[in-house]
Order: C-alpha cells, then sequence, then structure tokens
C-alpha cells in the first residue's frame, strides 16, 4: 500500500496526469495519477487512504511550494489536472459516501469580473483537500450567491476579484450578503485586493492565494 500512496503523491506533486501526458518529461512514459489511482484500487487499497494520505498532503505539498514561489502558475495547474485525473476513480466512493466530505464551498468571480485562472486553482486546490465546490463560474451577481448560499446551507464562501473596479461589485455583493446571511463565512482573494480591504468590506478573510484559503476552512 506505502508504495502505491508515495507514487500516486509523486505524481500529483509532479503534475503527471496519466502515462499519455508528455509533461513533466523526465517521466514520460510512466504511469500518472490517473493509471496508479485505478491500480491501487484494484490491489486493495482504500479511496479513504488514497485521498487523505496521499492526495490530500500532495496538494498541500503543492500549496506550500507555489506559496513559497518554488512553483509556478502552470505547474500547479497541472498538479491540480493529476489530481482532477485521480479523482475521476474516487467519485463513485464519495457519492457512496465512503468518505466523509468536509463541507461545501461555493465559490465565484464577482459581478462585472472574467478572470477566472486563480478562481479555478482555489476551486481545485479546495476540492483535492476534501471540500465539495459549488463553483459558480464567473460574473455571478449577488442574486446567484444569495441563491447558492440559500442552496447549501452551513457552505463557506469564497469570491475573487481581479479588477479595482469589479473589488466595488464585491463589496456590494458582500454587504447584501450580510443583510440575509450575518453569519456566513466569506473569504476574498484576488491581485489587487489586501486585509483591510476585506475588513472594510467584511469579509472573514482575505487569502492572498489558495493554501491560506484551504487552511482557514479546514480549521473551521
Ligand atoms: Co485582465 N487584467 N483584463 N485579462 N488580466 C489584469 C487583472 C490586469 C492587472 C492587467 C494589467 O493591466 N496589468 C488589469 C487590471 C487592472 C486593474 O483593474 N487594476 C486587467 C484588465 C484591465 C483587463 C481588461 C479590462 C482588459 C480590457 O479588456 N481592456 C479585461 C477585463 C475583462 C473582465 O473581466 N471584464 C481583461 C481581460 C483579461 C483576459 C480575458 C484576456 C484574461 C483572463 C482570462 C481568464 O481568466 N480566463 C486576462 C488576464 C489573463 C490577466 C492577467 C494577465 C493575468 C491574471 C491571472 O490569471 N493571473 C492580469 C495581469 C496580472 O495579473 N499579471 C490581468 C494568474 C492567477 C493565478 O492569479 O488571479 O491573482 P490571480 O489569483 C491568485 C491570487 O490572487 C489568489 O490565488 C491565485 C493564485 O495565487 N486568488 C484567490 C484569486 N482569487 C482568489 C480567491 C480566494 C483566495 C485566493 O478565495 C476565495
Amino acid at each position: 500500500m506505502e508504495d502505491f500512496i508515495g507514487r500516486i503523491s509523486i505524481s500529483i506533486q509532479k503534475g503527471k496526469v496519466d502515462i499519455n501526458s508528455p509533461y513533466p518529461p523526465d517521466m514520460k512514459g510512466l504511469p500518472g495519477a490517473f493509471e496508479l489511482t485505478g491500480e491501487a484500487l484494484e490491489n486493495g487499497v482504500s479511496a479513504n487512504d488514497i485521498l487523505t494520505k496521499a492526495m490530500i498532503p500532495a496538494m498541500g505539498i503543492v500549496g506550500d511550494l507555489f506559496k513559497d514561489k518554488k512553483l509556478f502558475v502552470p505547474q500547479v495547474l497541472m498538479c491540480a489536472k493529476a489530481m482532477n485525473s485521480a479523482m475521476t476513480h474516487l467519485k463513485p466512493y464519495f457519492s457512496s459516501g465512503e468518505i466523509q466530505k468536509r463541507g461545501t464551498f461555493v465559490i465565484g468571480t464577482v459581478s462585472g469580473d472574467l478572470h477566472d485562472i486563480g478562481k479555478n486553482l482555489v476551486s481545485m486546490m479546495i476540492e483535492g483537500s476534501g471540500w465539495t465546490v459549488v463553483d459558480l463560474g464567473v460574473d455571478v451577481k449577488t442574486e446567484k450567491f444569495l441563491e447558492a448560499i440559500g442552496d447549501n446551507p452551513g457552505c463557506i464562501l469564497g469570491m475573487s476579484a481581479l479588477l479595482t473596479t469589479t473589488m466595488e461589485s464585491m463589496e456590494k455583493s458582500v454587504r447584501t450578503l450580510r443583510e440575509t446571511f450575518p453569519s456566513q463565512k466569506i473569504i476574498v482573494g484576488g491581485a489587487p485586493l489586501n486585509k483591510e480591504f476585506a475588513n472594510k468590506i467584511g469579509a472573514d478573510l482575505f487569502a492572498p492565494n489558495p493554501q491560506i484559503a484551504v487552511e482557514f476552512i479546514n480549521s473551521l
């Protein structure tokens, strides 16, 4: 079992998706996260062990390296892709209830803003740490956030904004959401934001990177 756990972890850390993936060049022709996860399950390794001992710690390592600028966006996207390919094998176990999900995280890029690369990274990292993610996409109006919170009681909400102009829509959305759901946990992120802005608009956390968001929601 340890062998599979270690190999799945390495394949995710290195962004090795499957046997046909040419990335990373030094692993060309080798099985990736997809094949190794399938094999591990066939050999009796539990879905829960694969998730909690290989995948989640691997994405944690990736997040830390990204935070420390030792990995960059394209590499992190490959790691997330590798993790997602492994997840396809685990999905049936999630739905059967064998794996306990930590909760639901609703995320969207705020109204007027079409940037989604950062948001997608956050979604993938949070999904990789064991949460169900409801991704509302980009240009999300306040009403859509309200509806999603209503549909997912107890969820944590994440909002992303990349433009100084759309920081205003974020502020409006947070203030409106607070009127209906005063105790809703809200995390905000995006390059032009900072802690002072998050405090001013009444968000619970400014996450400068996905790993801070992961650490925060896992601590709740
Ligand atoms: Co746009 N754009 N863009 N753009 N774009 C910026 C943001 C800009 C800084 C470029 C510049 O002028 N230097 C500038 C904003 C200026 C400002 O407002 N201060 C800008 C502009 C002006 C525009 C347009 C207005 C351009 C135009 O049409 N005249 C237009 C606006 C469209 C719109 O949204 N309505 C526009 C369009 C676009 C593209 C469509 C071409 C494309 C987006 C493609 C896409 O997302 N699918 C694009 C891109 C790619 C960029 C840059 C080059 C890169 C953004 C990015 O993806 N970075 C950007 C310049 C730059 O940042 N260097 C720029 C990588 C990404 C991983 O980082 O999103 O910051 P980021 O996410 C980080 C953290 O912020 C954090 O985690 C991520 C990883 O660390 N994070 C969170 C983000 N959300 C989080 C949420 C969390 C937690 C952490 O919890 C919920």
